[in-house]
This record gives structure tokens, sequence and C-alpha cells, in this order.
């Protein structure tokens, strides 16, 4: 039963974003990353736990997935409650968990959804299976304003090896064809030649991002910064999209704040544990 609701006069209520996604205990992916980053923007954070993996800066070393009557009774009361401005899904392992969270997308009529197709931990480990992935691609890119592969799950999603720039083109017109809209290819993994523009000469690396929007293309580049604290790097970025989206941003200025943000949060990283370390997600002045 809801009270009558008493509000401080002088607050000024945050937008609200969701994420679902793992629980990366050691806190520099998944849901925790997704809440940091979410305050970073000045967001209400609100989080749905898909699976609660074993992992720290070394490796993932295990999970357990939850079911999808319990990710529904997670997100259900909040949706209820909440006008969500944004919805990010990170790691979602199973195909059940994808269909049930693909039918509160839709009974909800949750906008500015963004899916980070997560299908690897940085150490290797899968975090999803080939049947859940499927089911992603069919399921939840079309109902995604955009979906944000790197190139390891670009590969995987348009069943091809990307190697140069000519590749992209062609796995954004294949995942396009699958019902994305909105595309974006996280360029960092890319042999240098081909990152950037008219950098190869100089050696000087770019981390370069592809952003497709139906026929449109954009290219974002930014420093490559030769590190290891890069735990949760995609996890954040896609979080940051979801929170510029829920404030009102388009997606082309929502994709250059969030890079510009992981680019900070990457060269301030706090260099906490012995292996991939997690980035600064309280960058923002
Ligand atoms: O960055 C991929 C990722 C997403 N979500 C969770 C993870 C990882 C990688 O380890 O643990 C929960």
């Amino acid at each position: 039963m809801s009270k009558s609701k008493i509000q401080n006069p002088n607050s000024k209520i945050p937008k609200v974003c969701l994420t679902i996604a793992g629980l990366d205990p050691s806190g520099g992916a998944g849901i925790i990353a997704d809440i940091k980053t979410f305050a970073a923007f000045g967001c209400y954070g609100a989080a749905a736990i898909s699976s609660v993996t074993f992992q720290n800066t070394n490796g993932v070393f295990g999970a357990v997935h939850q079911t999808a009557e319990s990710v529904r009774r997670q997100v259900d009361p909040v949706l209820q409650d909440f006008s969500v401005s944004a919805t990010k899904t990170g790691m979602l392992p199973t195909v059940e968990i994808i269909t049930e969270v693909a039918r509160l997308i839709g009974e909800f009529a949750l906008k500015n959804v963004v899916v980070d197709p997560v299908v690897r931990s940085t150490s290797g480990f899968n975090l999803i299976d080939d049947a859940a992935l499927d089911a992603l691609i069919e399921n939840l890119f079309p109902v995604a304003g955009i979906v944000t592969p790197n190139l390891p799950e670009a590969e995987r999603i348009a069943r091809m090896r990307i190697l140069t720039r000519r590749d992209i083109e062609k796995a954004r017109r294949l995942m396009q064809s699958m019902g994305a809209k909105n595309v974006l290819i996280k360029g960092g993994h890319l042999p240098i030649a081909d990152r950037g523009s008219g950098n190869a000469d100089s050696g000087k690396r770019s981390a370069v991002d592809y952003l497709f929007t139906g026929s449109q293309s954009e290219l974002f580049e930014s420093e490559f910064i030769e590190t290891t604290s890069t735990h949760g790097t995609g996890c954040t970025l896609s979080a940051a999209i979801a929170a510029n989206l829920a404030l009102g941003n388009n997606l082309s200025h929502s994709v250059r704040i969030a890079k510009d943000y992981v680019t900070e949060a990457i060269r301030t990283a706090p260099g906490i544990g012995s292996g991939n370390g997690p980035v600064n997600h309280f960058v923002r002045k």
C-alpha cells in the first residue's frame, strides 16, 4: 500500500536509471560499476542482478545465475514505483533471463534502452552461452535504443573476423539487419594500423569507436591510454551512455560525453588490485 508522499520542497528529483546486469563483487564491472557511473552523472541508480559472479581483478572464477522469475521479481516493483528514464542491460547469461528482460521492456514500455551484449570477460570467461547470444540478438536487438559491442563481441555476433574498417562496416550492416537500429562498435581492439584517422604513421594510438545510426556513421576518437586498468570499461561506457540519454542528451552527444568520461576514468584509475584494475568512476567534476 502506498503512503501519502511527503516531499522535501528543496529536492530536485533526479533521473532514474536502471541496470539489469551481473554482480562483480570486486566492484569494477557489472552493476556496481553501473551504479557508480549513474551517480557520477547525477542520476539515481536502481539495479537488478542477473548473475552473481565470483571474480577479482585477475579473472572470473564462476557464476551463479538468477532465474527469470528472480529477475522479474527484482525489476517489477522498481518499475511499478519509479519512472525510469533509461535502462542498461549487461551480462544476461541465459535464454530465460533474456526473454524475461525483453518482456519487461515491452510491458513497461521502457525507453532509452542500452544493450551491452556482454559475451566474455577480459580474462576469457564465457559470461553467456551460444543459445543465449542468439536469444539476445532475437529479443533485445529490436527493442534496444543502442547496442554497444566491443570488437570480440561484434565478431561473435556477426560471425566474422573484424580486422579492418571495411569489416566494421560489414559487421554493422549485419547487426542492423538483425534489428539493431543504432550500433556503437568499440574499436579498442582493432589492429594498430586501422586505429584512428591518419595516426598510423606517427605510431600514436587512438581509441576509436564507431557509431552507426541508421545509415549514418560517426567516428569517436580519443587518446589510447596504455594501462592494465581497464576492468569494467565496457560496463562503464554503456552505463554512461544510458545516464546521458536519461538526462535528455541525444545519442551522439551521449556517446561523446560517455567516451570522454571513460577516458578520464582510465587515466585516473586508482591502481587497486594486482590484475586488470578498475577505473575511477568519480572522475567527473
Ligand atoms: O565487462 C564484462 C562484464 C560484465 N558484467 C560482469 C562482468 C564482466 C566481466 O568480468 O563480470 C558482471
